[in-house]
């Protein structure tokens, strides 16, 4: 049995919305915490309270008492965590899940990507925090957000009825729903031993854009035309990089890296070892990721 009770969660946006409900109805006793005053409705139970980010004190107040703390938050915060994480440790917390949620992040191979400077600094401050007994930590790669890759033109615009396919879209890669990313939270809680120290890789499914490309056809109305662009993945990924680097403040230059690294074959996108049964978590079978394709094909001719 898991020895956590009181659960803290920073941020109000898309993770944190499904996070809180099911760590509540899993019978955490959940505080929200924010920069602002959220005017979102809770789940019966669940505390809200807004904190600042800049004060080490104030947020080891907020964390008197708590067991864990999650970090839910957007790209630009993500290094307000050292401040976090100084507070968790002050305040007794005895683990952290970063805000780390990414596809990307935490395999050798993608160390390097200029997206993750900040997520390895979180990431190699937990690791010095945790040998040295100050706090446990737990990091979840879950893949590209399955309702990203469905709702947004990242790796197929549904909606638009196009596609820029990467070496033919050949290439595999993971994802996993939000819904089943707060349920492998919960599982990673209720396991705090086995889900100590160490990044819990989890996927609803591997797919490849050439697989959503060929749902999507199967699901749209006749006549429907999809404009199809080919792209050499290892060009777009060089590009990519170059202008990055040429824009080193402009955080909306690091989306094609994203893109060219996830569908391009070459960064383990598509995770060798998966921990899905450590968490009790099911795969999606093909069936069913047909079935989300069209439900997402469906909406976007509402
Ligand atoms: C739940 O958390 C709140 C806020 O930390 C705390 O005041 C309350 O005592 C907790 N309830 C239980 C049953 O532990
Ligand atoms: C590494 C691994 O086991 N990945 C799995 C991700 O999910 C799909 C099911 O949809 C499996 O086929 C993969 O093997």
């Amino acid at each position: 049995m898991s020895t956590f009770k009181n659960v803290a969660i920073f941020g109000t946006g898309l993770l944190a919305s499904a996070l809180i409900p099911q760590l509540s109805k899993s019978g955490f006793n959940v505080t929200v915490l924010s920069r602002s005053a959220s005017t979102k409705e809770y789940p019966e139970g669940v505390v809200a309270g807004v904190v600042d980010y800049s004060s080490v004190d104030g947020l080891t107040k907020a964390l008197q008492g708590q067991d864990v703390a999650i970090a839910a938050l957007a790209m630009p915060a993500l290094l307000v965590q050292t401040n976090i994480i100084e507070a968790c440790i002050r305040a007794g917390v005895k683990r952290f899940i970063p805000s780390d949620f990414g596809a990307l992040t935490t395999r050798p191979v993608t160390r390097d990507l200029p997206l993750n400077v900040p997520l390895n600094e979180i990431q190699d401050l937990l690791r010095e925090k945790a040998a040295k007994g100050e706090i446990e930590y737990s990091i979840i790669s879950p893949g590209m957000f399955l309702e990203y890759v469905l709702n947004s033109p990242l790796v197929i615009d549904l909606k638009g009825h196009s596609v820029n396919l990467y070496d033919e879209g050949k290439h595999p890669f993971s994802t996993s729903s939000i819904e089943t990313i707060s349920k492998a939270v919960v599982s990673v809680l209720k396991g705090s031993e086995a889900t100590k120290n160490r990044v819990l890789y989890i996927n609803d499914t591997t797919t490849t854009q050439a697989n959503l490309l060929r749902f999507a056809k199967k699901h749209s109305p006749t006549g429907t035309e999809w404009k199809e662009i080919a792209l050499d993945a290892q060009v777009e990924f060089d590009k990519a990089i170059k202008n990055a680097a040429k824009n080193p403040t402009d955080p909306t230059a690091l989306f094609p890296v994203l893109q060219a690294a996830v569908l391009g074959g070459k960064h383990e996108a598509a995770y060798p070892e998966i921990d899905n049964e450590l968490l009790g978590l099911p795969l999606l079978t093909s069936d069913e990721l047909e079935a989300k394709v069209a439900a997402a094909v469906q909406a976007t001719e509402l």
